[in-house]
């Protein structure tokens, strides 16, 4: 992509309604406008992030056997009268009358419409299990939306449900969940801590929050070290066997880590030993709930059993707050220059700076280079536009491309450019005609290890 044609509309300075510092970069670097109160549009530069991060999590719900769907943001508001949910949502919700009196609702979650899908759908216990997912807006009218799109009103989850014959299988599904998330955010180059959670307006009988770890995240964390010494994604899992699943769930979660709402200071002394223990604050960037019966029961969700007898569906229901995360990565990952993009969800892979736009010799160079990385599969943003160097550089750091090259006249003379790496800082001269082998190397070692 040519900066020259591409929108980023970046602003010099923070707007002062931006508190946090994700909310501020989101802003300065052009990836997103809000339009009223908690509701944003996503520019060029954020949707590419939205959209790798989307990407991340379909390629590891793909791994743990979930199908994806896509269910409507609109929903009849006679679903929720059935699960007894329409009254005690309350205000969050927002209630919408069509131009023929129905009553409809801008879905806050889906754990109705799903279910009722499954009832219609699924007649014997031979077509279980299931687990599906979709990647959808939702809309909750939160009283203090705010820090951005990290607490909106209108937000993208990822939004999975499984359905099983018993209560075992229905575990079984949690535990691949549990541990399909671990995988997931640390695909992200994230550690998120999984940590015991109350069910709230969800409902159910276990939860777990996936918290990471930033000073600006709205909840207080009190955990065990030993988390920080974790191989989080080193691990392979084969999520057909149980045994294994349930092993990793296990390691995960017999270590403390507690948010606030739950925390016991007596056994977080007991348990762990004084120099392991953590307190901090931490973002949630997604949730699981394991509901044995409380939605199939009211909405009457039944398959036929082995034995002929009508049983009701063990269901669970599986959240990633996918447009929270990116400014969630963005607090755990910046510096005063800007953001640092961990490679994998970064919205391009390398950025390639023109220091002199409009001499012929280095306007050559580049053009050469970018068609060679455009050929090895890479995702360029070339700044060709004919600005001051430092203010190149200055924007190249703002927006935290994990690569940086550098090419002007004098290193074209001496065959070179300059390679900087946007996280630790380290510049490199790199010689020009390998230049777009070594980055593709570069480029594909970070994601791997990221
Ligand atoms: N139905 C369940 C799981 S599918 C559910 O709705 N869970 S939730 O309420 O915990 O939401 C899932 C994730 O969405 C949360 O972990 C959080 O990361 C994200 N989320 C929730 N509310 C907001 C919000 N107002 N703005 C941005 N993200 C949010």
């Amino acid at each position: 992509m040519r900066l020259s044609k591409f929108f980023m509309p970046i602003l010099r300075e923070a707007p002062r309604e931006a508190e946090i510092v994700s909310h501020q970069l989101m802003l300065r670097c052009g990836m997103i406008r809000q339009e009223t109160g908690g509701i944003y549009s996503w520019l060029p530069l954020g949707f590419r992030v939205l959209t790798r991060i989307m990407n991340i999590v379909r390629a590891e719900q793909a791994r743990a056997g979930a199908l994806e769907m896509l269910m409507p943001t609109i929903q009849p508001a006679d679903l929720w009268r059935q699960s007894g949910r329409y009254d005690d949502y309350g205000k969050e919700m927002l209630r919408i009358t069509d131009r023929r009196d129905n009553e409809l609702l801008y879905g806050p979650t889906n754990e109705e419409m799903i279910t009722s899908i499954v009832k219609s759908s699924v007649q014997s216990y031979k077509d279980l299990p299931l687990n599906l997912y979709h990647i959808q807006w939702k809309f909750r009218d939160e009283i203090r939306p705010r820090f951005g799109v990290m607490r909106g009103r209108e937000f993208l989850m990822k939004d999975g449900y499984s359905f099983d014959l018993t209560e075992e299988a229905g575990r079984e599904a949690y535990n691949r969940m549990f541990v399909a998330y671990l995988r997931t955010f640390a695909a992200m180059g994230l550690k998120a801590i999984p940590m015991r959670a109350e069910t709230g307006p969800i409902g159910g009988n276990e939860s777990h929050e996936f918290l990471i770890l930033a000073e600006t995240g709205e909840s207080e964390v009190f955990f065990d070290r030993a988390f920080h010494d974790k191989d989080w994604s080193g691990f392979d899992i084969d999520y057909d066997d149980a045994a294994a699943v349930a092993r990793v769930v296990e390691e995960f979660t017999s270590m403390y880590a507690a948010t606030e709402d739950i925390h016991d200071p007596a056994r977080f002394e007991e348990q762990v030993p004084p120099e392991r223990r953590v307190q901090g604050r931490g973002i949630e960037v997604g949730q699981i709930f394991f509901f044995g019966t409380k939605y199939s029961r009211p909405m009457h969700c039944t398959v036929q059993g082995p034995d002929g007898k009508e049983v009701y569906l063990q269901s669970g229901s599986y959240g990633i707050g996918v447009s929270r995360l990116v400014a969630g990565i963005i607090e755990s990952s910046h510096d005063e220059a800007g953001i640092i993009w961990p490679a994998p969800v970064a919205p391009f892979d390398l950025g390639l700076i023109n220091l002199r736009q409009g001499d012929a010799a280095t306007d050559a160079a580049c053009e050469r280079l970018y068609g060679e990385l455009a050929n090895a599969g890479l995702e360029v943003l070339y700044d060709d536009r004919p600005d001051r160097a430092g203010e190149k550089f200055t924007r190249m750091d703002l927006i935290g491309l994990p690569w940086q090259v550098i090419i002007g006249p004098r290193g074209v003379k001496s065959g070179v450019a300059e390679l900087k790496n946007r996280a630790s800082g380290e510049k490199t001269d790199i010689p020009l005609d390998a230049a777009a082998a070594i980055l593709a190397e570069k480029c594909t070692t970070t994601a791997a290890h990221a």
